[in-house]
């Protein structure tokens, strides 16, 4: 059996979760167009029939200024070890800066295989493309102080461009070895979790810019039985004004966040779901470990 840890590492907002979705076939890290949206390291696994491929995402590396944020950028330090290869995601439609071609260079000085991945195609036109190739066609030579990136690959998570391609690379990176996971496993998180998370997708997508980063979910109770699912979650929000802008007018954001969150975990547990959210107010709650511990990002 062949089997490999392969890290997706790169900016905020670049596509990394939508790679490993892609990759793996089912939606397992959410997705939003704000940065910070993934916190924690989580793995998507795909199983056939002669390999077993484990690919870890990343929260985007960005500067630390709250606990939970040094809590991320030690998921992606610990995430870059360790593993068989790393995939790093660029934005095509977005200009490739020194610090873009500084963290490849830095990659590479290790002895892990290093896979470009130039996403977001389907945004750039070919003209656009092709100055970015150029630009970093140098980092396909190695040179005395680092290795060489194996394969540079434009791809379009959005069109499914190029997955494949991307995919039988990463398979070639593959040893033998033991299989970490179940074959029908498709993640290591717990269903809590993930239903966490889906909620938590829900409010970054239908909140205002300047709250969402300080949200965390928590489920108080969850029962299953007979194809029906209860479940109570707390919203943890930093302030009693942004309970408010949670809540909305006569409760109208919580009912959409919580119907499209429903929807979801619905489909996650083959269930019918009967979801109540409540909004709680925490201050501060990203520099206190112990509701960090509470929601999961226990270190
Ligand atoms: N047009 C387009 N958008 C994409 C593509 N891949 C991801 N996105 C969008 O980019 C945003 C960030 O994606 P996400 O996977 O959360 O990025 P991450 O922060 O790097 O994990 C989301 O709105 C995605 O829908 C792509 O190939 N094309
Ligand atoms: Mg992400």
């Amino acid at each position: 059996m062949l089997s490999g840890f392969i890290a997706i590492l790169g900016k905020p907002n670049v596509g990394k979760s939508s790679l490993m979705n892609a990759l793996v076939g089912e939606k397992i890290s959410i997705v939003t167009p704000k940065a910070q949206t993934t916190r924690d390291k989580i793995l998507g696994i795909v199983t056939d029939e002669n390999s077993q491929m484990i690919f870890v995402d990343t929260p985007g590396v960005h500067k630390s200024e709250t606990r939970l944020d040094n809590y991320m950028n030690k998921c992606i330090s610990s995430a870059a070890e360790d593993v068989d290869a790393v995939v790093i995601v660029l934005d095509a439609s977005k200009r490739i800066t020194d610090s873009d071609t500084a963290f490849i260079e830095n990659r590479l000085r290790s002895a892990v295989p290093v896979y470009v991945v130039l996403n977001k195609t389907d945004l750039a036109p070919y003209e656009k493309i092709y100055p970015v190739l150029e630009k970093l066609s140098y980092l396909t030579k190695a040179d005395s102080s680092r290795n060489a990136v194996k394969e540079i690959i434009p791809t379009s998570c959005r069109k499914g461009k190029n997955i494949d391609l991307l995919k039988s690379y990463l398979k070639s990176e593959l040893k033998e070895g033991a299989c970490y996971f179940e074959p029908d496993d498709i993640t290591d998180k717990s269903e809590r979790y993930m239903i966490c998370e889906i909620i938590r997708e829900k409010a970054l997508l239908f909140l205002q810019d300047e709250i969402p980063h300080g949200i965390g979910v928590c489920i108080q109770t969850m029962t299953v039985s007979g194809g029906r699912a209860e479940i109570e979650a707390d919203v943890i929000c930093e302030k009693d004004s942004h309970k408010a802008i949670v809540i909305g007018e006569k409760g109208g954001k919580l009912k959409t966040i919580g119907e499209s969150a429903r929807k979801d975990i619905e489909k996650l547990l083959g269930a019918k779901v009967f979801l109540k959210l409540f909004v709680k107010v925490r201050e501060d709650w990203r520099n206190k470990q112990n509701v960090l511990n509470d929601i999961g990002y226990g270190i």
